[in-house]
């Protein structure tokens, strides 16, 4: 399939994280960006008692700030995916986009285990929002690309002494013909959270509406990611980018920045041997815009990419942000269900083969380090290190 330059971007969730960034940047390329969000990261945020590190505005402010700084608008929908079907079809028949980049979705694995209410949210939520989408594209007959970002964790974390395929794996089924015949099946699963589960059952629907409805459908299976800003979001502060540090949303890297600028220890959990696959922020909105030009034919099976730069050990990240910044290291008991220690290899070939030169983290982390969790470190509240999920959200999730 030749390299293809999306004019139109919906952006599900483009109010999050990994959302936001991707909207800059897409905007940045001159594509029209409509943003659909139900703004639910920042109601958690007030559920939970959290907040992001860095203030970060509301989209009207940011939306005007980048208007204002570079010419472009992006348009924002007050859209909840997982039960707003009639709104999505709406959405597709007035913008008529090229491409979904789908985000709308509850992403901490902590947070999916909190209570059966938090297990039952996040795979409504996911999937909902999921089979929206697709059903709606379904109903639209518009040649739409899907770029949805899934998780590594969707296989377990342990690929012992083989390197995780993207996504399909070559078996061989006894037959009755000789020699037994090759077919590649989609590899299996091992979710490691109710979170990832809910990925693992959106990989289900993407297989089936690729086959069924020739949908071009591509699934990212992104690793932990590290950083908070891109270049664009570190324009203004009105455009900043959020940083989770708290137990629940803060992620590992990011987390130990924080806490090494407030002088905390390291929480390693266990003894940190656990080995997971990591990116660096701007590199995965690199790599959803790789993705998006890069669509696969009608009727091909759902292409998935791993989203990933490396695989490090918990432990040595510690020790690397440890020596950076003079922070010491502290080994906890483990708050999760996981494996005490695994090994890990994910290969990230499709990403390399367009030209993908991931940033390492022993090559970007004195950066991150004197960077904005330094700048914000006042704000940072002690509390959130390791925060008792259950005691604080005694009521529903949204
Ligand atoms: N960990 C610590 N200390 C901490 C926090 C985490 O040792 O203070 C450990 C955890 O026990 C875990 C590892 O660090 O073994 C990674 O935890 P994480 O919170 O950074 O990441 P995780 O829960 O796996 O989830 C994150 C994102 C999720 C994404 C996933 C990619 O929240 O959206 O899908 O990374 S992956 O892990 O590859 O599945």
């Amino acid at each position: 399939m030749p390299r293809t330059e999306p004019q139109t971007v919906l952006i599900l969730g483009g109010d999050g994280f990994c959302g936001w960034p991707v909207a800059l940047d897409q905007s940045d390329r001159g594509r029209r960006v409509i943003i659909a969000d139900n703004l639910s990261r920042r109601k958690i945020d007030a559920d939970l008692g959290t907040s992001s590190l860095t203030p970060i505005h509301g989209p009207d402010a940011r939306l005007a700030a980048w208007r204002a700084l570079s010419g472009r608008s992006i348009d924002f929908v007050d859209l909840d995916a997982s039960i707003g079907f009639d709104g999505l079809v709406g959405l597709l028949e007035e913008y008529r986009p090229d491409a979904v980049v789908h985000l709308a979705e509850q992403r901490s694995a902590p947070y999916s285990m909190l209570t059966p209410a938090h297990r039952n949210y996040s795979v409504r939520n996911n999937v909902m929002a999921t089979q929206n989408l697709l059903s709606a594209i379904s109903q639209s007959g518009l040649p739409v690309h899907i770029v949805h970002i899934g998780s590594v964790g969707v296989y377990g974390y342990s690929s012992k002494d083989w390197t995780m395929p993207e996504g399909y794996l070559t078996v061989r089924v006894p037959a009755s013909a000789h020699p037994d015949r090759e077919v590649e099946i989609l590899h299996p699963f091992e979710p490691v959270s109710v979170y990832h589960l809910s990925k693992c059952l959106d990989a289900q629907l993407f297989e089936f509406y690729a086959r069924h409805d020739r949908m071009r459908i591509t699934d990212l299976h992104q690793g932990v990611v590290w950083g908070s800003q891109t270049r664009l979001t570190s324009l203004s502060d009105v455009l900043i980018n959020r940083f989770d540090y708290d137990s629940i949303f803060g992620t590992v890297v990011n987390r130990f920045l924080v806490q090494a600028a407030m002088g905390h220890s390291l929480t390693v959990y266990g003894t940190g041997e656990q080995t997971r696959a990591f990116i660096h922020l701007p590199d995965a909105v690199h790599c959803v815009n790789l993705a998006l030009e890069n669509p696969p034919a009608p009727g091909q099976r759902a292409r998935i990419r791993n989203q990933v730069a490396e695989c490090l050990r918990v432990v040595d990240v510690a020790t690397m942000v440890a020596t950076q910044t003079g922070a010491e290291v502290s080994f906890v008991d483990n708050p999760r269900v996981e494996d005490a220690r695994n090994s890990l290899a994910v290969a990230n070939d499709s990403f390399a083969a367009l030209g993908f030169a991931p940033t390492l983290l022993r090559d970007g982390i004195w950066q991150e380090a004197v960077g904005i969790a330094q700048r914000f470190r006042a704000s940072a509240n002690p509390d959130l290190i390791q925060l008792d999920g259950r005691a604080q959200c005694a009521g529903e999730p949204l």
